[in-house]
């Protein structure tokens, strides 16, 4: 089996990370509007209200907002299948609360569609991709309070309706998967998923677990909701998951890397299986924490399962015995596995490890992927003649869709699309930079803001779309 003919070749970006303009067309101000960007090494700066001094490179992005026509041209350019973009929920209710929709904010969406349409890119469209009104968090707490679910599902319909016929393919989350009440987190981890830092969080375990089972009911809900709007689409979620590798042949520690990787699956097995898995509220019984399903909740559960998973890769990482059986592991970096280099982030490369977990997820569920984000974030230098020679992001992509290719061909695995994170240069997620570039297109602009925010194109943007007029044979 080859790439089929129709196997979707593009990218995916976020609204937060790309649009800009975040106080027009009525927008409201959204959780990412109100971080900083980090220096190299230093975590963003998270905030409770816009303070006049600080930097928040959500505000201009690379200003998509107005240059989307300019941008998804290039894309077409390059022969693009696919794009995966995000709707910011701040643009449609600024609150999250209203009655009725922001009708520019859906003006801008179907203009985007449309216009993605027009060169034959199919549109793949994420609901939640970090993306809360700050209202939601302030007022109501966030995932942890089933409010939210209500306003949640009241924006998804609007947009259902809104793009009905013009999309056939949605996310209902981005990356839910990084709340989970075993892991340490970070406070931009569990900021960018529910508006919270982690650090400040009372009674941790019980909110995360809370708000994990809460996006995954929501999940399955939206699903539900979707599929009554418009029967043909095709609704899935994107998890981000890096494959755990123990740190040696001690089984203690194979039990340990499995754990630690079985952590990132539990909202999967509700959503493909149909139920929230009873594996999961016993290991929350044992630490105290309550989770109760309800009957209406089980049927939800089994309503909304989804049509395909979504995988974000990037790395893998390396889980060490601690102590106890539930030991400890490390997201992107921490423990050093040394047979494998990593970016200047301390992002490991790892191209089989693509193979390994569309494997490992295929043959769990067997419903169809597709990896909805995979990159290499690198510093990118602008020669005088305003040219970018990135070889090592081609290559960093080449091997992985070497992998991929085994995962099809060999391996049988059905993945029907591949997006790169991300096709242009935009704003990084977790540190804010502009400098941790990952695009085929890049964008003038400093971790500053300051730059022309000209487009130009890099070595990588030939390379691609040679990829996609062969089908894979780069
Ligand atoms: C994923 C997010 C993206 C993106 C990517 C790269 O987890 O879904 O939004 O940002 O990671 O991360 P970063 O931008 O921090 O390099």
């Amino acid at each position: 089996m080859r790439f089929k003919d129709n196997f979707l070749w593009g990218g995916s970006i976020a609204a937060h990370q790309c649009e800009g303009a975040y106080e027009e067309g009525q927008k409201g101000l959204g959780i990412m509007d109100l971080v900083t960007v980090g220096a190299y090494g230093k975590p963003r700066e998270i905030h409770k209200q816009l303070s006049g001094s600080a930097h928040y490179p959500s505000h201009h992005g690379i200003d998509f907002y107005h240059r989307y026509k300019e941008d998804i041209a290039l894309l077409a350019e390059m022969g693009f299948k696919a794009l995966r973009l995000s709707i910011d929920w701040s643009r449609i209710y600024p609150k999250g609360e209203e009655n009725l929709p922001n009708q520019e904010g859906i003006l801008f969406y179907q203009k985007v569609v449309d216009e993605l349409k027009r060169y034959g890119i199919e549109p793949i469209v994420t609901l939640y991709h970090f993306e809360m009104p700050v209202h939601l968090v302030s007022k109501y707490g966030s995932w942890a309070n089933r409010k939210v679910i209500d306003y949640y599902l009241t924006f998804c319909r609007t947009m259902f309706e809104a793009l009905k016929g013009n999309v056939r393919y949605w996310v209902t989350f981005n990356e839910m998967n990084h709340i989970d009440p075993q892991t340490e987190a970070s406070d931009i981890f569990t900021y960018m998923i529910a508006g919270l830092k982690y650090s400040e969080l009372e009674n941790k375990k019980q909110t995360l677990a809370t708000i994990g089972y809460n996006m995954t009911l929501a999940s399955c809900l939206a699903v539900k909701l979707g599929h009554a709007i418009d029967p043909q689409t095709q609704i899935g979620c994107v998890f981000g998951i890096e494959p755990v590798y123990p740190i040696d042949c001690n089984p203690i520690n194979v039990m340990n890397a499995f754990k630690q990787m079985d952590r990132d699956f539990y909202q999967i097995d509700a959503m493909c299986n149909g139920q929230f898995p009873s594996y999961k509220i016993q290991e929350y019984k044992s630490q105290g924490i309550k989770i109760a399903v309800s009957e209406e909740d089980r049927q939800a559960f089994r309503d909304g399962t989804i049509d395909f998973i979504g995988m974000n890769y990037y790395a893998s990482s390396v889980a060490e015995y601690e102590g106890s059986e539930e030991g400890k592991s490390a997201l992107f970096g921490g423990l050093q596995n040394p047979y494998l280099e990593a970016s200047k982030w301390g992002w490991t490369i790892d191209p089989v490890g693509l193979r390994y977990l569309l494997n490992y997820t295929y043959r769990k569920y067997g419903i169809p992927i597709i990896v909805t984000e995979n990159g290499l974030g690198a510093v990118d230098q602008l020669t005088e003649n305003r040219k970018i020679h990135d070889e090592y992001r081609m290559d960093y992509l080449k091997k992985h869709i070497a992998q991929l290719k085994k995962a099809v061909e060999m391996d049988q695995v059905d993945c029907f699309g591949y997006l790169t994170w991300a096709p242009i240069d935009l704003v990084s997620a977790t540190t804010g930079q502009m400098s941790k570039r990952y695009g085929f297109i890049y964008v003038d602009l400093n971790d500053h803001g300051e730059g022309s925010m000209d487009r130009i194109k890099k070595d990588s943007f030939e390379w691609f779309k040679r990829v996609i007029e062969t089908n894979g044979e780069n």
